[in-house]
């Protein structure tokens, strides 16, 4: 499965593993790069010293390449994307804003830039700075997202930009990946699917919600406040949604997610707590190791390209 992303980033198989904030740590990416995929060190709103212990961490168990995720709005983001220059990593990605002024300073550090973009003007102004390919997600994602669907979006920069595109959101499966190359992605970043592995450091209670969530438990909410957010539905949802019907100041909505994801993920508070999730959560059963993920999804990939020979 040679692309231009497993090139560039010169890793096995095209799969990447989103930056999740609380979840990416270096056990989760340790394994994903192992595997073969890229393993991506979620930052979220950590401190800098902790993304730096994660890249040692990772670099003690591997010497495949791996990234690192900055979310934008994290206070400490301008010290993070430094580290990142002065680390080397592989590759970082970015999500939740405009990482334009760092472009730069990273690509003078031989860093290979892939932001994560949700639309179509964002990428545009991207990619006139120099980036080295887009991560294009859906709304069919889990936690913050855009409006547009991965099965619109990613054709959409397909037509736009001869950049490689990596296809995230709603993606868990080889039907999924085969769809995303059918669509122009030359890689896929998958989330939740990882999230529901051995390897990731995400207490049970979280884990067991995922498997448990059917097709309508995925919800957004913070529409209206224009942060909106993807998780499973339960109280704190419910209460949010109430609130946000009433038109609760968006201070006051954040306070009651404030440590939300936190909560979830680590005390596995799963009634008030943010399950940040995909759709797909919905699709998900099992809880297999991340080299199986991979394995399968890219056994089925393969499978599906060669059985569809059939209709041309
Ligand atoms: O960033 C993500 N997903 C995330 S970040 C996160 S932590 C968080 N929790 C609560 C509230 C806010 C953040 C949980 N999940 N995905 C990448 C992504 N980026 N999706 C959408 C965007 C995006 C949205 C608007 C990127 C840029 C943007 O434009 C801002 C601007 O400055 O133009």
């Amino acid at each position: 499965m040679k692309t231009r992303l497993t090139e560039l980033l010169g890793i096995e198989y095209p799969i990447m593993q989103g930056g999740m904030a609380w979840v990416a740590d270096h056990n989760l990416v340790a394994a994903v790069s192992e595997a073969g995929g890229l393993g991506i060190i979620g930052a979220g709103a950590a401190p800098t010293s902790w993304v730096k212990e994660q890249i040692h961490k990772v670099r003690e168990k591997t010497d495949k390449p791996f990234g690192v995720n900055i979310m934008l709005l994290n206070e400490y983001a301008v010290e993070i994307a430094e580290l990142v220059a002065h680390e080397k990593v592989t590759m970082v990605t970015t999500g939740a804003g405009n990482p334009e002024r760092f472009i730069p300073m990273w690509k003078d550090a031989g860093v290979k830039v892939l932001p994560v973009v949700a639309s179509l003007g964002l990428a545009k102004r991207m990619v006139r700075v120099g980036i080295d390919g887009l991560i294009v997600e859906g709304t069919e994602a889990g936690g913050h997202i855009g409006d547009l669907t991965t099965m619109v979006l990613v054709p959409e920069m397909h037509n736009n930009f001869d950049l490689p595109i990596v296809a995230a959101g709603g993606i868990y499966d080889g039907r999924g990946m085969a769809a995303a190359f059918m669509l122009g992605a030359e890689a896929i970043q998958m989330g939740t699917r990882f999230v529901v592995t051995k390897e990731a450091n995400v207490h049970d209670n979280y884990k067991a919600a995922i498997i448990k969530a059917k097709d309508i438990d995925s919800k957004v909410t913070g529409r209206s406040t224009g942060h909106p957010v993807r998780t499973i539905r339960n109280a704190q949802t419910l209460k949010y949604t109430k609130l946000e019907k009433e038109g609760t100041s968006f201070e006051e909505l954040e306070r009651l997610t404030e440590g939300g994801l936190r909560r979830a993920v680590i005390d596995g508070d799963i009634k008030t707590g943010s399950l940040m999730a995909g759709q797909i959560a919905g699709l998900i059963e099992d809880i297999p190791s991340v080299s199986d993920v991979i394995k399968t999804i890219v056994n089925e990939t393969k499978g599906i390209i060669k059985e569809n020979q059939k209709y041309v």
